[in-house]
C-alpha cells in the first residue's frame, strides 16, 4: 500500500498515472496548496522541498520518496514495470525524463507563471519561455517521428513528458505542424490509466481544452496565490 500526497497537477498526475499503470493499491491525500498544506512540518518530514507529490511506501517501512522523477523511478524499479533493467534500456528512459524534469517541466512552468499567473504582463519573459517550450516540443516530435514511444517502449519517460505537454494550452504554446508529437499525446489520452490518474485527486477545470472557461480563471487565481508565498 502507497499513500500519495498530491493535488491535481501535472507533476501530480506523474504519480497517479504510473500508480493506475501499475495496479499497485495506494490511497490518495490531496494536498491543498492553497492553503499552504505543503509547507507545514509534518509534511516537511516526508518532502523537505514543501511541493507535491510525494509517496509514502508503508510496505517498506513508511519510506518516503519525493520528486516525482524520483517517484517514479522507485515505483518503476519496485514492481520491474515501465523502465527497463539492461543498462542501455534503462539509461534511455532516464535521459527522456530528465529531458522533462529539467526541461519541459520548469519551462511550460514558467510559460504559466508569466503567461497566465503574474500581476504584470512581462511580454520577453513570455516569449522567452513559451518559444523555449516550443523548441522542446520540436525535440519531441522529432524523436516521436521515429519512435512510437519516446525510449522504447511504453515507459515512465512517456507518462512524465504527457503529464505536461497536454496542458500545451494552459502555457499558450501551439503544437500545430508537430504531427507525431500530436499522434503520441492522442496514444496516451487513449489510456485508461492515463484517464485515470488525471483525475486525481479530483477533476480539474479543464486546463486542457478551455483556457478561458469560468473553472480556469478560478484555477489560475488559485495559483497566484502560490506566488505570494
Ligand atoms: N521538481 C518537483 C516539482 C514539484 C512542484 O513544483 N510541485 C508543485 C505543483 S506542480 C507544487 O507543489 N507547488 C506548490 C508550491 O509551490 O508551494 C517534482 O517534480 O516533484
Amino acid at each position: 500500500m502507497i499513500d500519495l500526497y498530491t493535488a491535481p497537477t501535472p507533476n501530480g498526475w506523474k504519480a497517479s498515472i504510473m500508480l493506475e499503470e501499475i495496479g499497485v493499491p495506494y490511497e490518495v491525500r490531496p494536498i491543498r496548496l492553497q492553503l499552504g498544506e505543503q509547507k507545514e512540518p509534518w509534511y516537511l518530514a516526508l518532502n523537505p522541498n514543501g511541493r507535491i507529490p510525494t509517496i509514502v511506501d508503508r510496505d517498506a517501512g513508511n519510506f518516503a520518496v519525493f520528486e516525482s522523477g524520483a517517484i517514479l523511478i522507485y515505483l518503476a524499479e519496485k514492481t520491474g514495470r515501465l523502465m527497463p533493467t539492461d543498462p542501455k534500456g534503462r539509461s534511455l528512459v532516464i535521459q527522456w525524463l530528465m529531458f522533462q524534469m529539467g526541461g519541459i517541466g520548469p519551462m511550460m512552468g514558467q510559460a504559466n507563471v508569466f503567461f497566465r499567473y503574474f500581476p504584470e504582463k512581462i511580454q520577453p519573459a513570455i516569449d522567452r519561455y513559451q518559444n523555449e517550450c516550443r523548441r522542446l516540443f520540436e525535440v519531441l516530435n522529432t524523436r516521436l517521428a521515429d519512435n512510437e514511444w519516446l525510449a522504447g517502449d511504453y515507459s515512465i519517460a512517456d507518462i512524465a513528458n504527457w503529464s505536461w505537454v497536454r496542458t500545451y494550452k494552459w502555457s499558450g504554446v501551439s503544437v500545430d505542424g508537430l504531427e507525431h508529437l500530436q499522434r503520441w499525446l492522442g496514444q496516451l489520452a487513449g489510456r485508461p490509466a492515463c484517464q485515470r490518474g488525471v483525475e486525481v485527486p479530483m477533476r480539474v477545470p479543464n486546463l486542457t481544452d478551455d483556457p478561458t472557461s469560468e473553472a480556469a480563471k478560478a484555477f489560475a487565481k488559485g495559483a497566484q496565490t502560490l506566488l505570494q508565498r
